[in-house]
């Protein structure tokens, strides 16, 4: 499995939205197959996502002909699939990937799949993202002939506004959902983020400090404070520009493999991740106006079938967790459909967490926070908000950041005997949730 990383994109504005995709995928696939001991020829099946910046009909087929895969099997088949859940495409992906591996059988089966996606929104201008991003949630209100402000630019994080304004006024006193509590997901992930040397967030420190010709080291994590998240400028009412999913341009690869092809290829041992369940569920794709009967239950359906599937597991059984969230309400959700806390309890969740980790800044005792694994266990890498988000890829970095948690290798963001994970994504605006429950072989 790789990641090839996330970019902040740039450039000349008339030289924007051409970054090609396929050189990305090209890149990704072969260091995802080296890094298995595998080659082209191995592959059995192609999994892709659709790009936003690239826009291909058949995007599996696109890729594999353009990068010419069907020339270099000349003995096999190449099975291509383009699976379309918005932003929980790659954990569908990854779900789809196993099933064509367990349902294939024996010589005519599939033994090696590979799960790839790749986007450049960050190399767009801001003006070309939003047409794009858009336009679905324009033609759905034009074919419904619902009102012009049914959907208003940007769509999407007005779209996401709607649910936690209604998350905001409807949560009981006791357990309120605040404002503040919802910036501090920033504040935490942003932590996270700052110990991951290709995050978004570090990339820009480190050449902020380039150019500042600054000579000090990363070592110590930056992380955004409430404050700067407070003064952050506002998108929507409820949602300012360091709470939306941080654009980017990124690829990621994964290479799944029978246990058969494991062990004639000696390549079998122990430290594998293998997914031992899965679950996806979906709703509306755009929220009401008024949303007065909550209906956005797929991220609980999914979890739940997810435990379910893999052996009656419960939140008890999963030590890291990687959590959709390309806006803070999306998280807050999760962390309650995956049972880290009672519904409602999200915001409060945060909040102590939060807490802990300001005190153990005051304190100086940062490093042992960072080894108890209580301690937000969720997307070490810096999620959507501060890794960065390549449109419907960074369901691929919460798969990739899982791996390394389980293999022990996520250098410095270390959660101690990761035997199994959670990863979850969500697409649209809470339109659509996949989950899969990854384990270590023994
Ligand atoms: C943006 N910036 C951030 C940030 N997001 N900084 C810190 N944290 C974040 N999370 C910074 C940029 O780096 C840039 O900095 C500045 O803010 C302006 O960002 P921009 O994107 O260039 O601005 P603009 O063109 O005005 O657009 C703002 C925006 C847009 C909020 C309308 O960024 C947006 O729509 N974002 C949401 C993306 C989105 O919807 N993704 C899909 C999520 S839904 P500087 O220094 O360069 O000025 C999903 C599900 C699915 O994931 O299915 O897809």
């Amino acid at each position: 499995m790789v990641r090839e990383g996330v970019k902040e994109g740039g450039g000349e504005e008339e030289e924007r939205g051409n970054v090609s995709t396929t050189a990305m995928i090209g890149d990704v696939l072969k260091s995802g197959l080296d890094q298995a001991g595998l080659t082209v020829v191995d592959l059995d099946g192609i999994v892709a996502v659709p790009s936003l910046s690239g826009n291909h009909f058949m995007e599996a087929h696109y890729q594999a002909t353009a990068l010419g895969l069907f020339e270099q099997k000349q003995d096999k088949p190449l099975h291509c699939h383009t699976l379309d859940t918005g932003g929980a495409g790659p954990v569908s992906a990854l779900l789809h990937g196993e099933q064509m591996i367990s349902s294939g059988n024996s010589s005519s089966g599939m033994d090696v799949v590979a799960v790839i996606a790749a986007d450049a929104v960050g190399s767009m201008t801001g003006k070309q993202f939003l047409n794009k991003a858009d336009d679905v949630f324009f033609k759905l209100r034009d074919e419904l002939k619902l009102p012009k402000d049914y959907v208003i630019c940007p769509a999407i994080p007005h779209g996401y506004d709607r649910i936690t304004e209604h998350q905001l006024l409807s949560s009981s006193s006791s357990s309120a959902l605040t404002r503040d509590q919802l910036r501090m997901t920033v504040c935490l992930e942003s932590f996270h983020a700052g110990l991951h040397p290709e995050s978004l967030q570090s990339q820009k420190a480190a050449s902020t400090a380039n150019s500042k010709q600054s000579s000090s080291s990363s070592s110590s994590a930056s992380y955004a404070t409430l404050s700067e998240v407070r003064a952050s400028p506002l998108v929507t009412n409820n949602i300012s520009q360091m709470e939306c999913a941080r654009r980017a341009d990124g690829a990621a690869c994964l290479i799944l493999a029978s246990n058969q092809v494991l062990q004639e290829r000696n390549l079998w041992k122990a430290g594998i991740p293998v997914v031992i369940g899965g679950g996806q569920a979906s709703g509306p794709l755009y929220p009401p106006q008024n949303i007065t009967d909550y209906t956005y239950m797929s991220c609980k359906q999914a979890m739940d079938q997810a435990y379910a599937s893999a052996g009656d597991l419960s939140v008890n059984d999963i030590q890291y967790f990687g959590l959709y969230d390309c806006f803070p309400i999306c998280l807050i959700r999760a962390i309650e459909s995956c049972g880290l806390v009672d519904d409602g309890g999200g915001g409060e969740y945060v909040q102590k967490q939060y807490e802990r980790l300001l005190v153990a800044i005051e304190n100086g005792t940062v490093e042992t926070l960072l080894t108890d694994p209580t301690f937000f266990p969720i997307n070490t890498h810096g999620g959507l908000l501060c890794y960065g988000a390549p449109w419907e890829v960074p369901a691929m970095f919460n798969i990739v950041e899982a791996v390394d948690q389980l293999q022990g290798q996520s250098q410095g963001r270390v959660i101690d005997n990761c035997q199994r994970a959670l990863v979850y994504g969500n697409g649209g605006v809470l339109s659509a949730s996949a989950v899969a429950i990854l384990e270590m072989s023994r």
